[in-house]
């Protein structure tokens, strides 16, 4: 081979080699799971109300992270989804029911206790009107369902811990659960996120790691879009 030949045989592997490390660095910063949306504009006419199905679960059992805790969601199929990002119409009833499969314990906050920022600052625990939960009793709380930015947040009241719990999302309700219900309205147009204040990252610093701060198991978005 010629020296020029050399040179450039060089100069490509040396650029390849750049290439595999930038690639490299990209995908380590990119978060681990890309996240759809689920959209629950499209499903129905406009300005009619939406049903919003969510459950949580205390070891999702599938994906990168089995054990971790996470929300999951239906779509307008019917069908559960593990994405935490949903698109709803703008200034729109939404009817939230909760499946809330994973045990409780008592709130580091109390304040997480209270309903706030639904209709009626209530929700119903199993078909019963409630306003505040005294996590110090019963089961105590698993999770709460949060939208900061609309001061919203609901306690989900947890399971006996006892009880066989679901151990891979998603969890039919022959398995020990809660239903909590609740609506509440969409704001304007914008992404809102939403999230849960129960430091429940097990294992993780002060529990507000792993599925506490990343996407798609105790946390996401409200794409809230104008109809
Ligand atoms: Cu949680």
């Amino acid at each position: 081979m010629s020296t020029g030949g050399r040179l450039v045989t060089v100069i490509a592997a040396f650029l390849v080699a750049v290439a595999l490390v930038v690639i490299g660095v990209a995908v380590y910063l990119t978060p681990g799971v890309p996240g759809g949306v689920v959209n629950f504009t499209k499903a129905q006419p406009a300005g009619s109300p939406v049903n919003l199905t969510v459950q949580t679960v205390g070891a999702i059992g599938f994906g990168a992270h089995p054990t971790w805790v996470s929300y999951l969601v239906k779509d307008p199929q019917g069908k559960w989804i593990h994405d935490t990002t949903w698109e709803l119409p703008a200034h729109t009833l939404i009817d939230m029911t909760v499946y809330q499969y994973d045990s409780g314990s008592p709130l580091r906050n109390q304040e997480w206790g209270q309903v706030q920022g639904t209709i009626g600052d209530s929700a119903t625990l199993n078909g019963k009107s409630f306003s505040v939960y005294n996590s110090n009793t019963g089961n105590g709380v698993g999770h709460t369902f949060a939208i900061p930015s609309l001061n919203l947040s609901v306690p989900l009241i947890g399971n006996s811990s006892t009880a066989t719990l679901c151990g891979e999302a998603p969890c039919h309700t022959n398995s020990a659960h809660n239903i909590i219900k609740f609506s509440f309205m969409t704001p304007g147009a914008g992404n809102y996120s939403w999230q849960c204040f129960v430091p429940c990252g097990l294992g993780y610093l002060y529990g507000n790691g792993g599925p506490m701060s990343t996407q798609n198991y105790m946390g996401g978005f409200l794409q809230v879009v104008a109809q």
